[in-house]
């Protein structure tokens, strides 16, 4: 073995080292946090403390995949491609949904990516559309309390008005319903970011766009007087609690597009919408991704249970549903949560035995 491969050895160890969430005692102590020997002991409130921040700091958290919200999925796992040549993590399937270990992360996923070259009578399951609707990809990694979302669709600005209508995101969780605007008005670069316009669409029964309006009130092709306009702080990546949903025109109707009236907002993703990957990359014609993050503990989400997303006439449905499994403690912050407990109980113990001296003397 080389010097050099022999230090890049180590520094991988060492990097795999730290990528084992580890809440030991012995390696807390080897980290410098202050209570680590103090377990033992059962030391005073700022021991419990560190203890608490060093349990409760997200980054700590399975933090390998770092995503980058820019409209690229490299960090993801998937190189996106025109003409079927579109590829997805390592131990993805098509047509399924599960979970892959990408970059030292979860990654739950939904994959369903339909002919690429398919015209409007091309099948999508459960509805036909072909590409332009198409529902391909989607993929939720949670770290900590930070949640990210990638969707990869045919849902582009430059489709036809008639056939662009991306429905908002919905998120399942264990404190109701909440949504996510995902903007993007029909044509121009299809450049969407946090606080750009949010948008309502308006279809026919046949599941074609009419038309649309956005969150300053512009109408974009022919939607009638009647459609309201989303409220002027529903921009692209904004959060909302409990928001009344528009459902698409298609039997079965199903949720679809926030209604912009209703909910409350609760925060804003760091988000983007785009046709291109800027940093190199894809700059094809057939695709569009959706990428985003925010903290669940800010938003006030509670438990991810599933993140749903579909074009407006329901044509086609992306799913991920996070099982329980990904919410549940680490055994590593079991043990000393359970060993917190276990040292309150002893100074309780140790106080009441002192009061009882005190008096006795
Ligand atoms: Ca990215
Ligand atoms: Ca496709
Ligand atoms: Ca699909
Ligand atoms: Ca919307």
């Amino acid at each position: 073995m080389t010097q050099i491969s022999h230090l890049a050895a180590e520094a991988a160890r060492v990097k795999h080292r730290e990528a084992r969430r580890d809440f030991s005692p012995a390696h807390l102590v080897a980290r410098g946090v202050s209570g680590g020997l103090s377990v033992a002991r059962c030391g005073a409130g700022v021991t419990l403390l560190a203890l608490l921040m060093a349990i409760s700091t997200p980054n700590r958290v399975d933090a390998a995949l770092e995503v980058n919200v820019d409209g690229c999925l490299g960090e993801w796992g998937v190189t996106v491609a025109d003409n079927n040549r579109s590829t997805f993590p390592a131990g993805t399937t098509n047509f399924s949904s599960g979970s892959v270990n990408v970059a030292g992360s979860t990654l739950y996923y939904h994959l369903e990516d339909q002919d690429d070259q398919a015209g409007a009578r091309g099948y999508l399951g459960p509805e036909y559309g072909g590409q332009a609707y198409d529902g391909e990809f989607m993929g939720v990694v949670i770290q900590g309390s930070k949640i990210s979302i990638a969707i990869l669709t045919g849902q582009r600005s430059t489709n036809w008005v008639s056939t662009y209508s991306p429905g908002d995101i919905i998120l399942q969780t264990s404190l109701g319903i909440f949504g996510i605007e995902v903007g993007g008005v029909p044509g121009g670069n299809g450049l969407v970011t946090e606080g750009d316009l949010g948008i309502t669409f308006q279809l026919n029964r046949y599941g074609n766009t009419l038309g649309a309006k956005d969150s300053v009130g512009n109408s974009h092709a022919n939607p009638s007087s009647s459609l309201p306009a989303p409220q002027s702080d529903q921009v692209a990546g904004s959060i909302w609690k409990e928001p009344e949903w528009l459902q698409d025109p298609i039997d079965p109707p199903s949720d679809v597009q926030m209604d912009g009236q209703s909910g409350t907002r609760v925060g804003l993703a760091d988000y983007v919408y785009t046709l291109s990957c800027p940093t190199g990359g894809y700059t094809g014609t057939q695709h569009a991704v959706i990428e985003l993050s925010f903290d669940a503990f800010e938003t006030g989400l509670g438990t991810l249970n599933s993140v749903l997303w579909q074009p407006g006439c329901g044509n086609d449905l992306l799913q991920v549903d996070i099982p329980e499994s990904a919410h549940a403690p680490e055994p590593g912050s079991m043990l000393i949560w359970g060993g917190i407990g276990t040292c309150l109980l002893g100074m309780l113990y140790r106080r009441r035995r002192q009061t009882i001296r005190a008096k006795d003397a």
